[in-house]
Formats: C-alpha cells, structure tokens, sequence
C-alpha cells in the first residue's frame, strides 16, 4: 500500500482547474488591463506573481520549431465538424503530475531530459527490441489524426495529434498468445521530477506513472501513439518524445513520454487506479451515464472557449467520447 497523508492526494485533482485557471485568467485580464495602461498601477502584486523562468516564460520556446514534413492527414480521423482547440490553449493547461500538481506546469516540464529517448519493449512477445524515436518514426508511417479528447476532470479538446497505430508496433514486436495486457511506463527520476508539490506528499505516490490497456483495445484501430502534435514534435508539456493517445477513454489513461512498453498476462495496477479505483477505474471509457464519485461527467467543458474554465463553453459528454465504433471491444454496449 501507499502512503498518503489527509487530504488525500488524488483529490486534487478536480482542485487545480481553479488555482491554474485564475493563473492564466489574471495573465489575460492583466495584458487587457495593460493595454489600458493600468495593469501596474493598480495590479502590482498580482503582475509579480507571475511565475518565475523555467523553461523561459515565451511559450513559443517550448514548441519545437521542427516540422514533420509530409505527414499527411488520415481520411478516417480528418476531423471534419470538430473545432480544433488553439495550440496556445492546450500547451498551456496541462496534466503532468511529475512535473506539478496544477495545469500550469508547462514550463517546468522543460525540464524533461528527452536527448536519446529510448523505449524498451519487452515481456511476453517474440521479438523484443529498444527502439530509439528514429526507429520508430522511420519504421511506422506517421499520419496525423485530428482526435476528440476528454479529461476526466470534464474539459475537452480537439488536437491533431501525429503518430502511428500502436497496432504497428504490436505487429513488430509480435506478442505470444499469452500476452493479455500492455503496460506503458512514464520516464520518472526523482532527481529531475519534483512532483506535485503543495501538499501532496509525493512519497506516497506510486512513480513512475503507468497505464494499462486490454491487447485487444491496444489493436484496436483508434489506439494510438503521438509523436507530434499541431505539425511539429510534442513539446514536453504534451509528454515528448512519445505518449498514448485513446480517445475514447479518460486523458489519464494516456501516458507521457514513455520509457517502458511491456507485455503481461495480468492487469497491472497503474497510476490513478492505484491511488482511487472508486475515482479512476481501469478501463475509464468516456461514459455521460457514469459520474464520477464527486461530479457529474453528463457534460463537458471546451478547453480556451472563454476567459476562465466556469464559463468555457459546455456541451453533452458522449459515449466512448463519440468513438462508438470501439463498442465491439465491450460486448457491444
Ligand atoms: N506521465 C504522465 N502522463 C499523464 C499524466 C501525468 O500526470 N503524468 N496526466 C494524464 C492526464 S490526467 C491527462 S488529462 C493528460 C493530459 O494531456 P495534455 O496535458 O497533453 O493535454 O495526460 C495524461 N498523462
Ligand atoms: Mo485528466
């Protein structure tokens, strides 16, 4: 068992959507207030408070300038209808708990050491191998899919993520009939990660992150891995160099900048679930029906549609997060 002192840390994570959002909301009203020439007369404090350097405080400095070139748009996930979130948005509203405890870590994930990036994939499959990202990016085709994604703390966005299949990599590596689960392991080193400080007490935390999925969802058509995100490389805030995406499931199941691939024939305990499987269940598929134990997932609420998170714009959450073809996965329900 863990260690966890009172209040217990996964009840955070409903909290920091205030404390990061009247971050980024007295930012906006400040520069609007600036504009009128009164920001520093009348805000003195509040223009201090603004965080110190981490990674440098211009957010075009943690966006890789690389483009992917010649990647192109996959015609299933075009994502005609959807409303691509802006890049300012979603890159500055994060969840990255190695790196804090509110949305606004983007800047202390700068310190994410992602030179030579290597993933090992291992356990239960014929052809085990450490790939670095060049294999991975040379031997996978890369495409880019314009996805729904939905926080289970009720915000969403649209992003276009770049990637490849995870059924690809299941394809190379060529599991044994015995492998049943997949588990994805995040970098993690104490030394470099801080945790989400406050007053969680990170000792108590299950590091590193892990997830896990079923095989046959990992094969599944819509499970996927990012590489790249709005054209260009994931910046370290979106998990660089390589993160899952499912879509149809609550964004925690998607692992950041993962180390670690391995195959199993049992479940593994993984991060959330760890820490509140009353909270965070295993398979945490995007249900309206099912709220969570401390609030309601019948709605959701549109990441960037307005100055602050109460009054983002709000729509109907759906289920499997408007990805019903994944039903057949669940008995078709
Ligand atoms: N390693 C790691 N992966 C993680 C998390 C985390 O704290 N650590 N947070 C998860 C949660 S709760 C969400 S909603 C998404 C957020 O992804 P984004 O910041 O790129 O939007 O990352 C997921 N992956
Ligand atoms: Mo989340």
């Amino acid at each position: 068992m863990v260690l966890i002192r009172i209040p217990k840390p996964w009840q955070i994570e409903s909290q920091p959507i205030t404390s990061e959002t009247a971050y980024r909301q007295r930012r906006r009203f400040l520069k609007s207030m600036i504009g009128f020439g009164l920001g520093a007369t009348i805000f003195p404090s509040i223009s201090c408070s603004r965080q110190t350097d981490v990674g440098g405080s211009d957010l075009s400095k943690t966006i890789p300038k690389d483009k992917l070139q010649g990647v192109k748009r996959s015609p299933v996930y075009s994502g005609d209808n959807l409303r691509i979130t802006p890049e300012a948005d979603s890159s500055q509203y994060n969840n990255f708990y190695e790196f804090g405890g509110t949305k606004n870590i983007w800047q202390a994930a700068q310190a994410l050491p992602t030179d030579d990036w290597k993933v090992e994939v291992t356990g239960l499959v014929n052809k085990p191998r450490t790939f670095d990202l060049d294999d991975l990016t040379k031997e996978f085709p890369l495409e880019e899919r314009i996805y729904r994604f939905r926080c289970v703390e009720a915000w969403a966005m649209v992003v276009p993520w770049l990637g490849f299949p995870m059924r690809s990599l299941i394809k190379a590596v060529d599991p044994t009939s015995k492998a049943k689960f997949v588990r994805f392991t995040s970098f993690y080193d104490p030394k470099i990660c801080p945790g989400p400080g406050g007053w969680v007490d990170a000792s108590g935390l299950p590091w590193p992150y892990t997830e896990s999925l079923r095989i046959d969802e990992m094969a599944h058509d819509l499970a996927f891995f990012a590489v790249g995100i709005y054209g260009h490389r994931l910046p370290k805030q979106h998990g660089a160099p390589l993160r899952m995406v499912t879509p149809w499931k609550y964004g925690f199941k998607g692992a950041k900048s993962i180390v670690k691939i391995e195959f199993m024939n049992f479940q593994p305990p993984t991060y959330w679930n760890t820490l509140a499987p009353d909270e965070y269940s295993f398979e945490a598929n995007v249900n309206p029906n099912v709220p969570h134990p401390r609030w309601s997932q019948a709605e959701e609420r549109l990441l960037g549609t307005g100055l602050h998170p109460a009054v983002w714009e709000r729509q109907p959450t759906l289920l499997y997060n408007g990805y019903p073809e994944v039903s057949s996965l669940y008995g078709g329900v």
